[in-house]
């Protein structure tokens, strides 16, 4: 049985995890309008594997005795500047998401819950791969720069990184 501090805090993880979602879907559809449909598909395919996230921790707070709330979420914003500010709030954000899992790590650990401990392990090493692929993505657009030839080579390179494929392939 989870206790109510851990409850609350896995509710507010949920949280962050569908907000993720909605921020890369925001992401999705302002690369989609931009044109450039490489880094738009790739931006979808991280929305829905957040969405995975918070589900997955939806079933996990149920399964544990909990009650997993279904909250309100902030708007996220509509434009992005460039590809470069959009893939560097992509990075800060994980690095943040990071820092919340952190936090619940600890607290699994104060409260001596090894179950929730170990569940948590799983989006551990998410977090390693998430901040890692945002940071080697961020590398290739400082390479980039302005030039609109590697833009364009950059859209079609993106979609090796999607490993969830289309929304309409979920
Ligand atoms: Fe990328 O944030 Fe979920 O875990």
């Amino acid at each position: 049985m989870l206790s109510k501090n851990l409850e609350k805090a896995l509710n507010a993880q949920i949280r962050h995890e569908a907000e993720s979602s909605q921020i890369y879907l925001a992401m999705a559809s302002w690369a989609e309008v931009q044109g450039l449909e490489g880094v738009a598909q790739f931006m979808y395919a991280q929305s829905n594997e957040e969405r995975q996230h918070m589900l997955k921790l939806v079933r996990y707070v149920n399964e544990r005795g909990g009650h997993a709330i279904v909250s309100d979420l902030k708007e996220p914003a509509v434009k992005f500047g460039s590809f470069k500010s959009m893939f560097e709030t992509l990075l800060k954000h994980e690095v943040f998401v990071s820092q919340t899992i952190n936090t619940l790590v600890d607290i699994s650990l104060s409260e001596k819950d090894y179950a929730t401990h170990n569940f948590l392990q799983w989006y551990v090493a998410e977090q390693i791969e998430e901040e890692a692929q945002a940071r080697t993505i961020l590398d290739k657009i400082k390479m980039i720069g302005d030039d609109k030839a590697g833009l364009y080579l950059f859209d079609s390179d993106i979609r090796n990184f999607t490993s969830v494929g289309k929304p309409s392939e979920n």
